[in-house]
């Protein structure tokens, strides 16, 4: 086998797992036209994702406008590693239980519940949620715990634009995520591994911050089911349990909320799980990660970086992360 040293210290093997050269390509070109600025309008930035990313037939097409401020560079997983490698318990543990089995979702119609230490208490259907703001695409690395990552272009708006409609009081500290739990949709509710419904939660000012996104779409398409149709939250700079899927209600509250991975193994969860290279798993170290689609025989893994990237180090100034992990 053929090893080519790619400029960025990546191995890409030459081999049928890599993507075939044309669509990198077409890709790479897309991605630099963004970040250079030069794709203007949505009309014509949708004709080149389309060309750029393939498309699952028949899906319904979600057009957004490419946010150039929040791409990385990396080459994007490819649509059926995206959508054929998951962990959503609710539909089985293993990493292909999710597409084989999230067909029984039934993700309209849908509400989400926005409550507590609010203002405006409001119950917003899905086109709502699709007018509330401008639809934005972004494209962000996600590092799962486990120690693989992808790249992913969601489409959705910054979650702040929510909150901002609902006027959180004073009282309001954290926000908690609720997902839906629906033994009679999802056969993965029958086992325990973990508390059902799956619960998520962030501290007032990271659900604030512009990266976290409330996501309605990716590949330029609503969600996929077992991508966490039809809604869900994105926060590209934790483990990717802090971003919950097929979410039904957001509570405003005054203390910390609990949160699944927490509440089934608080040694190993907690409640910040910020991606960080220098805070081993107590099971294995977080240092490296293995880029789902990159997994040719002679690839190296890469380095994770702090807060995987993102530069939202000031959210935890005078933090110990050892301590709030
Ligand atoms: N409701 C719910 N949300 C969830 C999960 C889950 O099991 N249930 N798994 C999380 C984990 S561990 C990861 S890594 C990401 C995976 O998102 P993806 O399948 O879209 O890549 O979803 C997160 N959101
Ligand atoms: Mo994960």
């Amino acid at each position: 086998m053929f090893i080519k040293r790619q400029p960025n210290g990546m191995d890409i093997p030459f081999s049928s797992e890599i993507t075939p050269r044309e669509v990198f390509e077409s890709r790479r070109r897309f991605i630099r036209q963004l970040a250079l600025g030069s794709i203007a309008g949505s009309a014509l930035a949708d004709m080149a994702l389309r060309e750029a990313f393939a498309q699952s037939p028949g899906a319904q097409k979600l057009p957004a406008k490419p946010n150039p401020s929040f791409v990385v560079m990396d080459k994007p997983t490819d649509y059926k590693d995206a959508t054929g490698y998951n962990n959503f318990y609710e539909f089985g543990t293993d990493k292909d239980d999710p597409a084989r089995h999230a067909g029984s979702l039934q993700t309209r119609p849908w509400t989400v519940a926005i409550e507590g230490e609010v203002k405006k208490p409001l119950t917003l259907d899905i086109d709502s949620l699709l007018k509330l703001a401008p639809l934005e695409e972004r494209i962000y690395r996600l590092r799962c715990v486990e120690g693989w990552s992808m790249v992913i272009p969601w489409v959705g708006y910054p979650l702040s634009e929510l909150i901002r409609k609902a006027e959180p009081n004073g009282n309001a500290k954290y926000v908690e995520f609720v997902t839906l739990a629906d033994r009679k949709q999802m056969p993965g509710l029958r086992s325990p591994v973990l508390e059902w419904p799956y619960v998520e939660g962030l501290r007032l000012d990271e659900a604030n911050h512009p990266l976290t996104l409330l996501t309605l779409g990716m590949y330029g398409e609503v969600l996929p089911k077992q991508n966490g149709a039809p809604v869900r939250i994105v926060v590209p700079w934790k483990y990717g349990f802090k971003s919950p899927k097929s979410i039904v209600k957001i509570r405003f509250v005054r203390e910390q909320p609990r949160t699944a991975w927490n509440i089934s193994a608080p040694q190993e969860y907690g409640f910040y799980s910020n991606v960080n290279p220098e805070v081993d798993h107590p099971r294995w170290s977080q240092a490296t990660e293995r880029r789902i689609g990159e997994d040719g025989f002679f690839t190296r893994k890469r380095k994770t970086l702090m807060f995987n990237g993102y530069d939202v180090g000031s959210l935890y100034a005078g933090m110990d992360l050892k301590k709030f992990y």
